[in-house]
C-alpha cells in the first residue's frame, strides 16, 4: 500500500472546546503524520465552494453557517492508506452511529457539528488539499 495524503478539518465545535490537541493525538497514534496545518477562519465563499456537492441538500445553509462560525484547523495528513485510516478514526458521520473510540463518538455534538472532516477518496483528497494548501506548505 502506497503512502497517501488526505485533507482534514478540525471543525468549529472542536476548536471552540480546545480539542485540537486531543484530536491530533488520535491521528498521530493511528500513524497519520501531520505534514501541513493551519488555523483559519473559513470564509463563506470557501465553505460554499468546499461543500459545493451538498448545495442542494436541506442542511447546506446550516453547514456553511456552522463552518464559518469559529476558527477551524485545516490539515494535510500523510501515511500508509491515509484516506481510509483517517475515515476509520473519525467514525460515522452521525455520532449516534460512530464506533467506540472514534473521534466522532468521543467528541461530536451532532450529525452537523461532528468535530472533523476527512476526504472520502483520492480525488477528493487531491481537490481539497489544493483548495487550501500550496505545495511548499506541505512538509513531509
Ligand atoms: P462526511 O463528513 O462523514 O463525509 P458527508 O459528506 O455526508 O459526511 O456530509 C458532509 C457534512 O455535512 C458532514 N460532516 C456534516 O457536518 C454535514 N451533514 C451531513 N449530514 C447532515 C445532516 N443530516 N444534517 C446536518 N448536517 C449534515
Amino acid at each position: 500500500m502506497a503512502t497517501e495524503r488526505t485533507f482534514s478539518i478540525i471543525k468549529p465545535d472542536a476548536t471552540e472546546r480546545n480539542l485540537t490537541g486531543k484530536i491530533n493525538a488520535v491521528f498521530e497514534g493511528a500513524g497519520l503524520r501531520i505534514v501541513g496545518q493551519r488555523r483559519i477562519r473559513m470564509t463563506r465563499a470557501q465553505a460554499e465552494q468546499f461543500y459545493g456537492e451538498h448545495k442542494e441538500r436541506p442542511f447546506f445553509g446550516e453547514l456553511v453557517e456552522f463552518m464559518t462560525s469559529a476558527p477551524v484547523v485545516i490539515q494535510v495528513l500523510e501515511g500508509e492508506n491515509a484516506i481510509l485510516k483517517h475515515r476509520e478514526v473519525m467514525g460515522a458521520t452521525n455520532p449516534a452511529n460512530a464506533a467506540e473510540g472514534t473521534i466522532r463518538k468521543l467528541f461530536a455534538k451532532s450529525v452537523g457539528e461532528n468535530s472533523v472532516h476527512g476526504s472520502d477518496g483520492p480525488e477528493a483528497a487531491t481537490r481539497e488539499i489544493a483548495l487550501f494548501f500550496k505545495e511548499e506548505e506541505i512538509v513531509g
